[in-house]
């Protein structure tokens, strides 16, 4: 390959072996848009299905063996469901990941959830977080990833500051119940569903909001809940300046929160996150502990396949950001050597490592191409075949 040198290729390869991808059980689910979902006969209908699903896209590219899951809709019954999700894990391949409390469906949510100026709506949300918090450590200590809906349409019309002072008590209250090394990760959108103002809204409020709950409490970013021409790149550079960043939510989007499959409309905003954590694992001797998750919603795309294209796309792009000679990088930035500088680093992106991908997969026993092989496997015709009858009038409003 052109320029690709053999150290090279060893840098790759030991990128992309410790590249994990968590992939969110809903996104195997009847998920869509607001207005509405256009149902695929093979969507998951349990949670026994979202686990063969999952474990079905780890079989295949070696790379994604956790699922995260959303309390609600996988743990109705909440701890009382852990034995079956054990066996779920041991049935399937894969273990379950980061915990997500919801605080954002039922009725009494409507004015908000911990940051509810009812003090008996708070109580219920926290006693949510800490029940979240409780299946995290009794399935291994998982990562809580706390997204809250809270906030407000008009202004005037709720308390900013007292719902910060809210906001932290329950986030407070749920860090003091961690085990020790179980992480709380927070996360922020600027907007949807609230239009005026979102109590975690940025960057800077999780961050604040994680500092003062205490040290396992970090950030977590999703892709896709920025304003249009933010510089996510540079939030992900000062959170891991900061050690404060726990995980990300990719997708990709063109507008809003779209929830399109990773790198599908902008690969080179992935590629500068992804160099910004190799050259924070450069700069320190060892890789973040970083949670990757996804965070899509399939409406139109073949679920299955958006999965796996998905953890083969982070593959591809992180190899490419592996290529990248931090050394030399460095070197052109002191001397201020621009468009050498710039050469390098984009020069990286425009490689085409997908034949060290494949090859990094053969020499793991897994298939070259795994979407070809989901294909040939009759799995997505099997399980359509078996769930059609399940999904025929499922169709609702996405809430
Ligand atoms: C909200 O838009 C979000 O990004 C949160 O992470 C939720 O948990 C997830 O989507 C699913 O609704
Ligand atoms: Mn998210």
């Amino acid at each position: 390959m052109s320029g690709i040198s053999s150290s090279d290729e060893q840098r790759i390869a030991s990128a992309l072996d410790g590249l994990a991808i968590e992939l969110p059980s809903w996104g195997f689910a009847n998920t869509g848009t607001r207005f509405g979902k256009f149902v695929q006969d093979g969507a998951a209908t349990s949670l026994e299905e979202k686990f063969s699903d999952a474990g079905t896209v780890h079989r295949l590219t070696g790379a994604a063996p956790t699922v995260a899951l959303h309390v609600l809709w996988d743990m109705p019954g909440g701890v009382k469901d852990i034995d079956a999700v054990r066996k779920l894990e041991s049935q399937h391949g894969v273990r379950a990941g980061s915990i997500n409390p919801n605080l954002f469906q039922s009725q009494e949510y409507k004015h908000g959830s911990v940051a509810n100026p009812d003090a008996d709506i708070r109580a219920h949300a926290v006693a949510h977080l800490l029940e979240s918090v409780e299946i995290g450590k009794a399935l291994g200590g998982n990562d809580i990833s706390i997204w809250l809906a809270d906030g407000s349409n008009y202004p005037g019309t709720q308390s900013i500051r007292r719902r910060i002072d809210w906001t932290q008590e329950a986030l407070s209250k749920a860090h003091a119940a961690l085990a020790p090394g179980q992480r709380m990760l927070v996360e922020y959108k600027p907007f949807e569903p609230a239009f005026y103002h979102t109590d975690i809204g940025d960057w800077g409020m999780a961050l604040e909001f994680a500092r003062r709950s205490g040290p396992q409490a970090k950030v977590l970013v999703d892709t896709g809940h920025h304003y249009q021409a933010q510089n996510i790149e540079q939030i992900v550079a000062w959170l891991l300046h900061l050690d404060a960043l726990g995980g990300f939510h990719f997708n990709d989007r063109r507008y809003a929160d779209d929830d399109l499959t990773l790198g599908s409309i902008d690969p080179y905003q992935v590629f500068r996150i992804f160099c910004e954590l190799r050259y924070d694992a450069y700069r320190k001797g060892a890789a973040p502990q970083i949670a990757y998750m996804v965070d899509q919603s399939h409406n139109l795309k073949p679920k299955m396949e958006a999965m796996v294209q998905t953890v083969a796309v982070a593959q591809e792009i992180y190899a490419r950001a592996a290529l990248v000679d931090q050394e030399k990088l460095a070197e052109l930035q002191d001397r201020c050597d621009l468009v050498a500088a710039e050469e390098l680093y984009r020069g990286a992106f425009w490689q085409d490592v997908r034949p060290l991908v494949h090859a990094w997969r053969k020499a793991r026993g897994l298939a070259e191409d795994p979407l070809e092989a989901l294909r040939s496997s009759g799995y997505v015709k099997k399980i359509s075949d078996e769930r059609r009858s399940k999904n025929s009038g499922t169709v609702t409003a996405y809430a």
